[in-house]
């Protein structure tokens, strides 16, 4: 009986796959209760105020009562300045039936706070440095200002909702209580009360047990939603709250579903909408010319958001424009989340490099990954042996084309037992790995968290023993299907739970691997193959007593919580490599990310920089697509086009579904093979500025790969560009993403209001684009479309090798674009690319400067990590005379040195000095 549920459940996962996402295996709005609840509040409004005499005033926050006067419940407000121009607004029930959940683990610590000072008028007025914050009592509403600039109101729609832990009053109408789909329900809302205040308890269907399907959440807790309206008067777009295959710009979602962020498995997943996916970053961004403001609404427990932009109210712009004015309604968001309190952070700006950062110091970043993850790396489901990963190893050797990492997927294991391998295909896997480590290569091997329940496995003993797994509300061990057959899942928000499946990554335990094999955690949305929307149903009880339902969207977070303690306890001094699917905020401190399921089409190429760039200003900077795309087998252009756009995203892996053909470079014509190996040497490249923008990120928050707004705010046409991206302020990447193209339009942003635009060096030919605006380059099959800033200075790497790791001591060339003025800047990093050890202090970190006709550097902090490299070559655009010979002065002896032509540049020759030593480098007039 089991097996045949088993089977009919695998196949219809797999009929599913390959038929395309079914949407109506996924909520909309309309069958989700609370959401259909908190929307409504858009036409009404509600009616919140402080409650007069209630304020209190600290050193660096105040709190007051507020008020719902329709039901007369009371709540708590808090405001708090934090270091930063950012403020916290939390918004709590007085008096609970029981406590609400509030997030924990998401941010990187508690946040510093600011002192405030305190204005009492009509009106309360909060300053902290240049951040304000005026509160208004009734209605309730805070107007935020940076440098008395207004970017961001709360509540200025009337839209806070917030519904009361209550009694259930009466046995809900009827068996119906159904928040699904279908006319029943329909019915009752027409006939019930159509005026009735939605900020009243109302038991409209769905309210106090839902059903979905087949599915039936009893709702212990009945309805608990927190609603809010932000808005961004200075704005002009909105961006963020990842992850959807969408736009990078946000859509207006008026007359659509909202934006939903419910982490979800969702197969053969569609572009251009607004449905959840694996991760969910409660983060959005305000944009316009002069401020950047954003929210980060941390809340874990299912959320819609819905978006009004500017540019769609077209009855806002015709009251304008009959009335003259010339404001119009300004962008907005209203977040609707199912449960816990209401807890945003409003982070003021005024830049958006400011604001990027601003959310990195409260949720982190992630540090600087190991060199080798930077590199390309190989994997599909599945490398079917030992035999079959040794060999595809070796082709790469036997074809020239570098290649990091293997990977196996989860056919690698005995039976889905995580932790275990089939010893049939896989009998010696420690020289299997030393083989790949040998040849300076590594392996990652996948760990899902569904745990197969099988007595005779340790893993489930223990969990069992233990009372480690999730729980159903009656208390037994929640059992849901997927890969390995009959499923638990272990409660990650236990901390002994964590504790222990850290510890079944040390070596002690996981004995068949060694302390060099990394780990990719996938399915922890988590994915159940018979749950409500393929996930686990949210009346199950997690630590603490919590519901499921609170904290879902951090499942994946708490799994990679419990991993990357793991690999740091198995070898406390390597940086730890996890690739997650689920993510929540700051899940980037533990993981790099990928965009799941895609397909080998070109609207998903297409959608892999649009997607990344989200990620990455919500601080998933290490994000990447499949290359390839996962379901589907792309024809030759596509599978190029591809290798080309992932060697210029943060973290680029070819993978590929099970029942896909072998697409291995060496299986296509040798002039594919060309193009794709062309593809690889250029990401080695440039992986020394891969990783100096990795440990910059560290630094500072900054984000390594950035939209074009990020440096060129005031050029409108470029907001909303999603199809090219930055890498730091030294890359302007426009990757050919459309079929059969020889020229693409490539968009140079401008740097003030008048045109002007940086000067960009192509890096193939070194021409320079010097005006802003749209242009339309040439494209052959063998371009991959990337500037270099002038102003900026970029460090490579030219030899080539079989693997990143055999870089390490290799001489660098050093790259200087000059901008208008003759100048340049850059920085470069480097340590031992894989220790610990740079926070010690052992690393170089160099600032090189070119003004004059000379380069020089600076070092920042004292250099004390003893590289064997060197600077081989350095190239300089844009000088506009050829000098010959070049001087360089290294501890006081000068030398000549040659110069040579190369394209539009000129190449000074063998400079060979060390990275850790102080030199000029002077060109003659
Ligand atoms: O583990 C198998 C796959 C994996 O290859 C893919 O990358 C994940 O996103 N996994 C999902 C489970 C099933 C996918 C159909």
């Amino acid at each position: 009986m089991r097996l045949t549920l088993f089977v009919c459940l695998i196949i219809g996962a797999l009929i599913n796959y390959a038929a395309g996402v079914d949407p109506t295996n996924f909520k909309t709005c309309e069958q989700s209760s609370f959401c259909r609840r908190s929307r409504k509040v858009q036409s009404s409004g509600s009616k919140y105020a402080l409650i007069r005499g209630t304020l209190n005033t600290y050193t660096d926050s105040v709190t007051a009562d507020l008020i719902n006067k329709e039901n007369h419940h009371q709540f708590t407000m808090k405001l708090e300045a934090l270091v930063g121009s950012t403020f916290r607004l939390q918004i709590d029930e007085k008096q609970p039936l029981r406590p609400r959940y509030r997030v924990e683990h998401a941010l990187k610590g508690k946040p510093e706070t600011a002192q405030i000072r305190v204005l009492e008028s009509d009106e309360l007025t909060i300053t902290s440095g240049s951040a304000k914050a005026v509160i208004q009592g009734d209605p309730f509403r805070i107007d935020f200002y940076e440098n008395d600039v207004h970017v961001v109101s709360v509540n200025a729609k009337n839209w806070l909702y917030f519904e009361h832990l209550r009694q259930k009053a009466q046995a809900p109408a009827g068996e119906a209580a159904d928040g699904g789909d279908g006319a029943q329900q329909e019915q009752q809302e027409q006939n019930s009360d159509a005026v009735q205040s939605p900020s009243e308890p109302i038991d409209e269907p769905g309210t106090w047990e839902e059903n979905f399907k087949s599915h039936h959440d009893t709702k212990p807790y009945g309805p608990q939603a927190v609603a809010l309206d932000f808005s961004f008067p200075a704005a002009e777009m909105l961006f963020g709250i990842p992850e959807h295959a969408d736009s990078f710009a946000l859509k207006s979602t008026s007359g659509t579903d909202p934006y939903r962020l419910y982490n979800l498995d969702v197969f053969e997943y569609i572009v251009d909408s607004k449905m959840a996916l694996y991760g969910s970053v409660p983060v959005l961004y305000g944009h316009g010319p002069q401020r950047t403001a954003g929210v980060y609404w941390q809340n874990a427990a299912e959320t819609w958001v819905d978006i009004y932009t500017t540019e769609t109210n077209v009855v806002s712009s015709l009251v304008n424009f009959v009335s003259g004015s010339r404001k119009s309604t300004p962008p907005a968001a209203h977040f609707i989340s199912e449960s816990g309190i209401v807890d945003a952070f409003i982070m003021l700006g005024p830049k958006p490099i400011d604001v990027f950062k601003q959310y990195a110091a409260l949720t982190g970043t992630h540090e600087l990954p190991q060199l080798f993850s930077l590199g390309y790396h190989q994997s599909r489901w599945n490398y079917n042996d030992e035999r079959d990963v040794t060999s595809v190893s070796a082709k790469f050797d036997e074809y020239n084309m570098p290649m990091d990492t293997m990977w196996l997927d989860i056919e690698y294991t005995d039976g889905k037992r995580y932790f275990t391998w089939d010893k049939f295909k896989f009998p010696e896997p420690l020289t299997m790995i030393k083989n790949l480590t040998e040849l300076g290569r590594h392996l990652v091997v996948i760990i899902d968290p569904h745990i197969k329940r099988d007595n005779a496995y340790f893993f489930h003993q223990d969990c069992t023993e233990n009372g480690y797994y999730v729980k159903t509300r009656e208390g037994n061990d929640y059992e849901g299907w997927c890969w390995p057959g009959s499923a638990s899942y272990p409660d990650f928000f236990n901390p002994v739970v964590r504790d222990y499946y850290a510890s079944q990554y040390h070596l002690s335990k996981f004995k068949t691997v060694t302390e060099d094999v990394m780990i990719w955690n996938d399915m922890n949305e988590p994915s159940v193959f018979n749950g409500p929307e393929i996930t686990a149903p949210k009346d199950l009880v997690h630590y603490g007593n919590w519901e499921h339902r609170d904290v879902h969207n951090l499942y994946g977070h708490m799994h990679l919580m419990g991993t990357f303690a793991g690999l740091q306890q198995r070898d406390p001094n390597q940086r730890p490599f996890i690739l997650s699917r689920a993510h929540f905020a700051g899940s980037q401190r533990y993981s790099a990310i990928w965009t799941g399921d895609n397909m080998a089409d070109w609207t998903h190429l297409q959608h892999s920089t649009k997607m990344c760039l989200t990620e990455a200003v919500a601080g998933f900077s290490f994000c990447g697509a499949d290359v390839g795309g996962f379901f589907g087998n792309p024809d030759a252009e596509l599978l190029e086009r591809w290798y080309q756009t992932g060697a210029f995203l943060p973290f680029f892996r070819a993978h590929a579904h099970i029942d896909t053909k072998r697409r291995e470079p060496w299986l296509f014509p040798e002039r594919t093979r060309q193009i794709i190996k062309s593809a690889l040497l250029k990401r080695y490249s440039y992986l020394p500025l891969w990783y100096t923008s990795f440990y910059e990120l560290e630094q500072t928050g900054e984000p390594v790969i950035r939209p074009l707004l990020t440096h060129y705010p005031l050029d409108k046409e470029a907001f909303a560009i999603d199809n090219q991206l930055l890498v730091q302020q030294r890359l302007l990447v426009r990757p050919v993403m459309q079929q059969g193209v020889s020229k693409v339009d490539v968009y140079f942003p401008a740097i003030d209001d008048k045109k002007n635009g940086d000067y960009w060096y192509d890096v193939d030919t070194y021409q320079r684009q010097e005006r802003a605006g749209y242009e339309s380059i040439p494209v052959d099959e063998n371009k991959i479309p990337v500037w270099q800033r002038g102003g900026s200075i970029v460090p490579r790497k030219e030899r080539q090798r079989r693997s990143s790791k055999l870089m390490l001591n290799d001489p660098y060339t050093l790259v200087i674009c000059l901008d208008r003025q003759g100048k340049a800047a850059g920085t470069l990093f480097l340590d031992d690319e894989k220790s610990y050890a740079y926070r010690d202090g052992k690393h170089i970190y160099v600032s090189y400067e070119f003004a004059d006709n000379q380069l020089t550097n600076r070092f920042i902090g004292k250099p004390q990590y003893k590289s064997e490299a060197w600077i081989e070559r350095i190239i300089i655009a844009g000088l506009g005379h050829v000098p010959t010979p070049a001087t360089i002065t290294v501890n006081g002896i000068s030398q000549q040195l040659e110069v040579e032509q190369r394209n539009g540049a000129i190449v000074v020759r063998k400079p060979a000095v060390k990275m850790d030593v102080d030199f000029a480098l002077k060109l003659n007039n």
